[in-house]
């Protein structure tokens, strides 16, 4: 009987914890070593299939290899949104499969280090966004007319091949990873400038001060090193 309740009691703490929302302002995801198995599962509710959207995120790597930056699998398409490190001074994103190509300038790049890095969609044009620690760069087009399925597997430090695994050590991140959100609708540039700052902005998604996640394998949360003043 005693048996019993505690494995209840076992239970419903695993469910409260998974339901649970966490503040994670000033915190960091470490990814302390590259594996193809430590990973964050982001579990937001997504409403309905997205026409317009805004990710950012706050890195601090030494990486120079390919990593993921932010995953968002469907059952349809591994790659629904990916927002992937190339190489210095280049990045890619990636929607519904297809991809486009965003080049750095290197004034506005601290890679390797920290960095800063939104990306925003809209439908009815197609157009692609990139900021690199507040500064555009050159937008671009994908995908115009598509819409996001809902249904998503979203992971941070690792990039899927498949939904919710897939994962290859030479796409993880190692490092850490802060302020991740992501918007139902276009960031304007100024709002983007206050992305970069850490203001609150309306209208999240994903929200880092209010995050529901699931850690698994080698992660560690702490105080984040690299914050938005030290980032600015
Ligand atoms: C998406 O953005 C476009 C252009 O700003 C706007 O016309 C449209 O209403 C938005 N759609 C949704 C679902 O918010
Ligand atoms: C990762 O990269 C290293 C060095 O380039 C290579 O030797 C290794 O085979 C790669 N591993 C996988 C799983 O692709
Ligand atoms: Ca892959």
């Amino acid at each position: 009987m005693r048996k019993m309740l505690l494995s209840l009691l076992l239970l419903l703490a695993s469910l409260v914890g998974s339901l649970a929302l966490e503040d994670l302002d000033r915190k960091a995801f470490v990814f302390p070593v590259a594996t193809n198995t430590a990973h964050v599962v982001l579990t937001p509710t997504i409403p309905h299939p997205l026409t317009n959207f805004t990710v950012c995120v706050r890195v601090y790597t030494e990486l120079t290899r390919t990593y993921s930056l932010f995953s968002y699998a469907s059952k349809r398409d591994a790659n629904e949104i990916l927002l992937y490190f190339e190489k210095p001074y280049q990045y890619s994103f990636w929607m519904g499969g297809q991809s486009v190509i965003f080049k750095v300038p290197q004034k506005f790049s601290n890679s390797p280090g920290g960095e800063h890095v939104c990306t925003s969609w809209e439908s009815a044009t197609g157009l692609v966004e990139l900021w690199v620690n507040g500064q555009p760069l050159v937008r671009k087009s994908l995908r115009k007319g598509y819409s996001v399925s809902a249904e998503a597997s979203i992971i941070l430090g690792q990039e899927q091949d498949s939904y919710g695994g897939g994962f290859d050590i030479n796409q993880s991140l190692v490092g850490e990873i802060t302020d991740v959100y992501m918007w139902d609708r276009v960031l304007s540039p100024d709002e983007v400038v206050f992305a970069w700052h850490n203001y609150p902005l309306p209208n999240y998604l994903i929200d880092w001060k209010s995050l529901s996640y699931d850690i698994i394998g080698d992660v560690i949360a702490k105080p984040a090193l690299l914050s938005a003043q030290r980032a600015g």
